[in-house]
């Protein structure tokens, strides 16, 4: 059975969620992050170097990275949530689960660290801004299109996407003046699965 080693208000949350969509059966190991600094516990490095969330084991194998994690859930499920059939669908649906950690998570990330630094953090939230509304403005433009990332149906790439703009909307001024992206979100959330999930990990500070 597949092990999600699972970190509090993490990018964990959203393996949890894809094993709900594609039912198959895991258990969870759970990890709290430290109060003051919020990095992971030293435990998490046992499991796997680089000491992140999330992590998976499955058929011997220890796999991190959460883009790695979701394509290999794809292939075990025998293709499922994966890429469409047309090649501008597929593209979409490559092009997504890639910038998702490749090109959202970093100007997020780098906001909320300058949020932290006295002073010079203020100055620099002023330049961090517009680079995130960039992304937002083209996610909002392509959900304008199609109600999911890659096209007509759910995907991996939906769900790579979702702990960035769930994190959007809690620190970055994603509001319902982007509202197709406002709905995709609540039309995630409202998901089964992914309920089924939040009730599996625990309190999770961005549903
Ligand atoms: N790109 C990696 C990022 C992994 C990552 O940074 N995870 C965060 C949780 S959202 C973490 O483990 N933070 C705690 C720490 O760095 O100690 C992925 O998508 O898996």
């Amino acid at each position: 059975m597949i092990v999600v080693h699972h970190l509090n208000n993490s990018r964990s949350q959203r393996v949890l969620w894809m094993l709900e969509e594609l039912e198959l059966p895991y258990t969870i190991r759970r990890y709290e992050r430290n109060k003051a600094t919020m990095l992971a516990p030293p435990e998490l490095r046992a499991v796997h170097p680089l000491g992140k969330s999330p992590v998976i084991e499955d058929e011997g194998l220890v796999i991190a990275e959460s883009g790695a994690i979701v394509e290999y859930l794809v292939d075990k499920a025998g293709g499922r949530m994966g890429a469409p059939q047309d090649r501008a669908g597929a593209l979409r649906y490559r092009m997504f689960v890639h910038y998702a950690e490749g090109s959202v998570m970093p100007p997020l990330l780098l906001k909320l660290v300058m949020s932290r630094v006295p002073i010079m953090g203020k100055i620099a939230l002023k330049r961090i801004q517009p680079m995130i509304d960039v992304h937002l403005d083209y996610i909002e433009s392509e959900l304008a299109k199609r109600p999911w990332f890659a096209g007509e149906d759910l995907t991996a790439a939906d769900v790579m996407m979702s702990f960035p703009l769930e994190a959007a909307r809690s620190r970055a001024g994603l509001d319902t003046s982007r509202p197709h992206t406002i709905a995709w979100l609540d039309r995630v959330q409202a998901r089964p699965a992914y309920q089924r999930a939040l009730a599996a990990g625990g309190p999770y500070a961005y549903a």
